[in-house]
């Protein structure tokens, strides 16, 4: 078992702001990428967690990236709310654009956000699970850099391209997913690499287009989508919108402006959201407890919602802090001012 290093959940926001603030970004992005980051450990998505920082600091380093970006928020149409982050990271952007996009959606019933010239890193989870505690229903989409050969072929086109929704329940957390349209995250697929641990058939495939269990193999060849053709049409189609639609970067098209650098992918994102009191009028109350006896009828045999592990997570979490490897941990103490 590889040394692991514990630390409380302060910790955690005190060292990737810390960090952040030592790459060089503003006090306002660092503050509102550390609320992601320390959300992501909080819930063990471990992808998206404190090991993201390490690629937040290499993407400033290599220039791509604005470190004290402004996002600017244009009310552009009735129902549509666009925030160009101006390359900056994306949770900065996201925040600034939410409160205008919950208003419209009040108003309107439904309305989308699209957010353009960011670059994005983080889960998706903690913006629609933020849209759905105001009593919203939320849908998010972006695109990344094109690791994933569409299902019948093997050249990579698509991004790990991940899907987040999210519906508010009376009595708990809301019922959230989010996943990517690859088999899994790539950042999973990283951290196996780092732990020197084979990844699961079915993953990727290597550069010969052989399957392969090899995480640095599957890195350097192409990830697969989960669910054959269907998370293939998927990824497609957060491609286009949240890609053409909203006049962002397709994932190719990501990749390309990376220029080999391997910063975070640069491009845009599409958030979605849903009042239910203004699609059902006067007594929603019915539709609500529909929405209840489905959830029951899933638990009550045994299976489980997604997000109940991540949960249970957050409440282990928050008694006893997390527990990181010490590989990461010294990685991250080498970004701090000595
Ligand atoms: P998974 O394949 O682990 O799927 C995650 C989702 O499925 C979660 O909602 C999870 O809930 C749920 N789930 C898992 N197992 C079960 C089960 N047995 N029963 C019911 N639900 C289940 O994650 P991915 O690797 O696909 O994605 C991980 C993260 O990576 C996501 O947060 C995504 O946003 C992020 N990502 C971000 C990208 C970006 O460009 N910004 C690109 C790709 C991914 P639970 O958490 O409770 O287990
Ligand atoms: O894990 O696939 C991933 C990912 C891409 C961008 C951010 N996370």
């Amino acid at each position: 078992m590889s040394e692991e290093v514990s630390l409380s959940l302060d910790d955690v926001r005190r060292l990737s702001i810390d960090v952040l603030k030592a790459g060089c970004l503003s006090s306002e992005q660092a503050e509102a990428i550390a609320a992601v980051i320390y959300a992501a450990q909080r819930d063990e998505c471990h992808s998206h967690g404190v090991y993201r920082l390490l690629g937040c600091v290499r993407s400033v380093k290599e220039g791509k990236v604005n470190p004290n970006a402004v996002p600017d928020v244009v009310d552009h149409a009735p129902a549509i709310v666009r925030v160009d982050a101006h390359y900056g990271f994306s949770p900065l952007a996201f925040e600034r654009g939410k409160p205008l996009l919950v208003e419209k959606a009040r108003k309107l019933g439904l309305a989308a956000m699209a957010i353009n010239n960011c670059f994005h890193f983080s889960a998706l989870w903690p913006e629609v699970e933020a849209i759905s505690e105001m009593g919203l229903v939320a849908l998010a989409m972006t695109p990344s850099h094109s690791w994933v050969a569409p299902a019948g072929g093997r050249k990579p086109i698509f991004g790990t391209n991940p899907i987040a929704f999210a519906w508010p329940r009376p009595d708990g957390p809301p019922f959230v997913f989010d996943f990517a349209t690859s088999a899994i995250a790539r950042g999973e697929i990283e951290l196996h690499r780092r732990a020197g641990k084979a990844i699961p058939t079915g993953w990727a495939i290597d550069s010969e287009g052989n399957s392969t269990n090899d995480a640095a193999a599957a890195l350097a060849g192409a990830m697969l989508t989960f669910g054959g053709h269907k998370g293939s049409a998927l990824s497609a189609m957060i491609e286009l919108m949240a890609g053409p639609l909203i006049g962002g970067m397709t994932s190719a098209e990501s990749m390309t402006f990376d220029e080999g650098v391997g910063a975070a992918p640069c491009h845009g994102e599409l958030i979605l959201a849903f009042d239910p009191k203004v699609f059902l009028g006067g007594d929603a109350a019915p539709h609500v407890d529909s929405a209840e006896r489905m959830f029951e009828s899933i638990v009550g045999q045994g299976a489980r919602l997604p997000s109940q592990r991540r949960y249970e997570a957050r409440v282990r979490s928050e008694a006893h802090g997390v527990r990181i490897p010490k590989t990461l941990y010294d990685d991250l103490l080498t970004l701090l001012p000595r």
